[in-house]
């Protein structure tokens, strides 16, 4: 069976297939993504049993999106086709200051999820269970699903790790910030961007997003380029650089480096080297114009991640 499972919806993706705007593009590339399901597929690809539980409608798109998820190695016999309604699409939209995302999902069939979705004895062995903050904001009965894994813990063996994923399309930052909160104070390992916490909560620095969220065990702030910190409940914090790499699209780049960090937490590596891994595995993800990307050359990161710390970035 699975060591870890991420639950969550996965869309078709339509991007430009240049970098126009779409109100002008006359061709679109088609692709597939979703944050967990882009978090499974890193993990997949970096060598851990993953497996991917959702809802997908009985048409050409789900169809799609399953096929791509399997093909990374990820198990998805845990997903529902839902005869009642559609699979999501999203549409990304290049801009001067990154691509802004259109989403086509109210009412999906991942939108129908609940929390009855973990209650599958498939699930018993399951060391980590991923969600993101992407989930509650889908419909009431995604919000139970999160809900009832952070408080019941369906799953006993899991640790449960959390990425606050806020999407302001799905909901303003005054309506996400209490309930983002509250659920990412209830997980064992949460991922959150400091902009975002600053948008949401209006802190500042890592260690004030930790004093917000005093519960998990280890809490990762992310700073973009810069680098990650990584704090537990006690004492310092521990900051590794971002590596000073191009960027083509950052769409996916945080969902490879929470598969990198977590691929880390579940091989036992401390924090320093889970954070060392989730850089590296954003390398790949930040160079590809898709949400996904191939993962790192294994012989490339076991070398980097063996790297004196001033010989790093
Ligand atoms: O993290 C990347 C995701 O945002 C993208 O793949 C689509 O899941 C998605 C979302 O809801 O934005």
């Amino acid at each position: 069976g699975p060591e870890v499972a991420c639950v969550g919806e996965t869309m078709v993706v339509l991007a430009p297939a240049a970098a126009t705007p779409l109100e002008h593009a006359d061709r679109l590339a088609v692709g597939v993504g979703g944050a967990e399901s882009n978090v499974a597929m890193a993990l997949a690809r970096l060598g851990h049993r993953a497996a991917w539980v959702s809802r997908v409608g009985d048409d050409p798109s789900g169809r799609r999106v399953l096929r791509a998820v399997t093909a990374a190695g990820v198990d998805t016999s845990l997903v529902t086709v839902d005869p009642a309604a559609p699979t999501g699409v999203y549409f990304k939209d290049p801009g001067p200051d990154g691509a802004r995302v259109h989403y086509h999902r109210a009412g999906s069939a991942a939108s129908r999820l609940n929390a009855r979705a973990l209650d599958d004895p498939r699930l018993a062995g399951v060391r980590l269970l991923h969600l993101t903050g992407i989930t509650p904001a889908l419909s009431r009965s995604c919000r139970d699903l999160v809900t009832h894994a952070l408080t019941a813990r369906p799953l006993p063996a899991a640790r449960i790790s959390f990425d606050v994923n806020h999407r302001p399309p799905l909901w303003p930052a005054r309506r996400a910030a209490p309930v983002l909160r509250d659920l990412a104070g209830r997980a064992d390992v949460v991922l959150v961007g400091l902009d975002e916490a600053a948008a949401l909560w209006g802190v500042t620095a890592p260690a004030d997003v930790r004093a917000l969220l005093p519960g998990p065990d280890l809490v990762v702030v992310k700073d973009g380029g810069v680098g990650a910190t990584a704090l537990p409940r006690t004492g310092a914090g521990v900051f590794v650089p971002a590596l000073p790499v191009p960027v083509r699209d950052p769409v996916g780049a945080g969902d490879a480096f929470a598969a990198g960090f977590l691929a880390g937490l579940l091989r036992g590596l401390a924090p320093a080297a889970c954070l060392r891994l989730g850089h590296l595995t954003a390398v790949p993800a930040l160079a590809a114009t898709g949400d996904t990307a191939p993962p790192p050359d294994p012989a490339w990161t076991a070398r980097a991640l063996a790297l004196p710390d001033a010989r790093w970035a």
